[in-house]
């Protein structure tokens, strides 16, 4: 690519998965995830450059343009995308980020790994870069790029956003790279996490682990390089999912969906990525005590839970698969639904139009992660919901408790409290609903990517 940018988006993976369509060429399809959910829409407003890996290890493939921005593939072999992406982000920093709900591990070669990919794509968005360009990196793998970037170059305006929680100065404390994880961050001009609390966890930590003068939140880094850090809480394209959700196919597609699952009174709905930061055992054990202890029926009640495949070379998540699919079997074999189970379990991806049917029909979504940066599935229910007569459980571990006040909260360890607050949920007079769920709206309505993405960049631009 020899045209640069004044805009550059660096993060992991890019927003698009190559694909093979029927008459066997290749095709670009949007990449399934949070972090594309929440930053496409800002890149096709602002144009400019999307720097990362193309999803295919071993091959090197072109930059392209898409949807009005151009498309910088980052390569990986095999072995990195083994100890940089499936063992150092995966298996280290993705449990130790998320209160070690699993335990870390840690390797010497996942480390050396990282730092050789974390140079690749610094150099690479450093080639992307016009002068004077704002560059934004992107989440936990790709750390060590604000300092790297800018040793090659320090005309740009860099910042940082991640989009997991930032631990405790204690958890933290356990990475024998620690050190080196903090001054990569520290590059950064904004450093910009999804709570309060990520950032002030990260301010303590500089102000244990490096000798730095810290000013309410900004860090004097060296002679004339300073790093703030603060919090941004990542939304989602409101407007764009009601729209989609109010759609003739959609509506269309929710019926037939409700069809299918044989017209029940309600619906029970969770969505995830299959990860054990979200809390699915213990979510499906809840939900399948309320139906064996015939609190709710199953003739009459369906609990859908989708669980979009993912990371699935590594162990955990190998283990999480089939414990799942052994306790969906387990409570179905007890308490059969009247030709049809009463969890319907669903191991697999769909598009986004599906995502937004399933919003539709569903009276009471259960988004119960043990931690979580944000949860956008939250907000995408909100937005998506018809009526304001449908119900969110959602747990106080997620970021997105902090804004979503007037959902049911729960903690997803205490399984009674959590079997009340569904029950409270799928029961309550429908006034009480509307109420909260008017609430909800009201706030997924006013803070929106867009706000997000503008409080960022606007407080980057004014700082640097
Ligand atoms: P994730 O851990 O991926 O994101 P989340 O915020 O809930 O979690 O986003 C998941 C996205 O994937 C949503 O947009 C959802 O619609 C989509 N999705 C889930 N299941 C799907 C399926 N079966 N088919 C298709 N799409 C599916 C990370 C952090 C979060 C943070 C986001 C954004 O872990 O805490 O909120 O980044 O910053």
């Amino acid at each position: 690519m020899t045209e640069t940018a004044s805009f550059v988006v660096v993060a992991n993976r890019l927003p698009v998965d190559r694909v093979t369509n029927e008459g066997g060429q290749t095709d670009w399809r949007t990449s399934p995830g949070g972090l594309v959910t929440a930053l496409e829409p800002v890149m096709r407003q602002r144009g400019g450059a999307w720097v990362g890996w193309h999803g295919a290890p071993d091959e090197i493939i072109d930059g392209f343009e898409h949807d009005g921005y151009s498309i910088v593939p980052v390569p990986l072999s095999s072995e990195e995308y083994e100890e940089y992406y499936e063992g150092f982000s995966n298996a280290t920093l993705w449990p130790l980020y998320h209160d070690t709900v699993a335990f870390p591990e840690f390797h010497r070669e996942w480390w050396d790994s990282y730092r050789a990919v974390n140079r690749r794509f610094a150099v690479a968005a450093a080639e992307a870069a016009a002068e004077g360009a704002t560059v934004w990196v992107q989440d936990y793998q790709l750390q060590l790029v604000p300092q790297m970037l800018r040793e090659l170059r320090p005309d740009l305006k860099i910042g940082f956003f991640l989009h997991i929680p930032f631990p405790p100065v204690e958890i933290f404390s356990q990475l024998p790279w620690r050190r080196e994880i903090l001054e990569g961050l520290l590059g950064a001009d904004l450093v910009g996490f999804q709570v309060p609390g990520g950032a002030s966890n990260f301010l303590r930590l500089v102000r244990t682990r490096t000798n730095r003068k810290i000013e309410r939140d900004t860090v004097r880094v060296d002679g004339n390089h300073t790093c703030v850090a603060r919090a941004y809480p990542i939304s989602i394209d409101t407007q764009g999912f009601a729209d989609l959700a109010e759609s003739p196919e959609v509506i269309a597609e929710a019926e037939a969906l409700r069809e299918e699952l044989g017209n029940p009174k309600q619906i029970l709905l969770g969505v995830d990525r299959l990860d054990y930061t979200k809390g699915l055992r213990q979510r499906i054990r809840a939900i399948g005590e309320l139906f064996q202890e015939g609190k709710l029926d199953p003739s009459e009640t369906v609990f859908l839970q989708v669980a979009t495949p993912s990371r699935e070379r590594v162990e955990e998540y190998k283990r999480l698969r089939d414990d799942i699919d052994l306790l969906v079997g387990r409570i179905n074999s007890e308490v059969g639904g009247v030709g049809r189970p009463a969890i319907v379990y669903r191991h697999a991806g769909y598009p986004r139009s599906t995502m937004a049917a399933m919003y539709r029909i569903a009276d009471v979504m259960v988004v119960t992660p043990l931690r979580d940066g944000m949860n956008l599935v939250a907000k995408e229910y909100v937005a998506c919901h018809p009526s304001t007569n449908g119900a969110l459980v959602l747990s106080e571990f997620a970021g997105a408790a902090l804004e979503l006040k007037q959902a049911y909260l729960v903690n997803p360890y205490d399984l009674n409290g959590m079997k009340a607050a569904l029950m409270q949920a799928a029961t309550d007079p429908v006034r009480t609903r509307q109420r909260r769920m008017r609430a909800l709206k009201k706030q997924v309505e006013t803070y929106t990517i867009d706000r997000w993405a503008e409080d960022f960049l606007g407080d980057l631009d004014a700082l640097s």
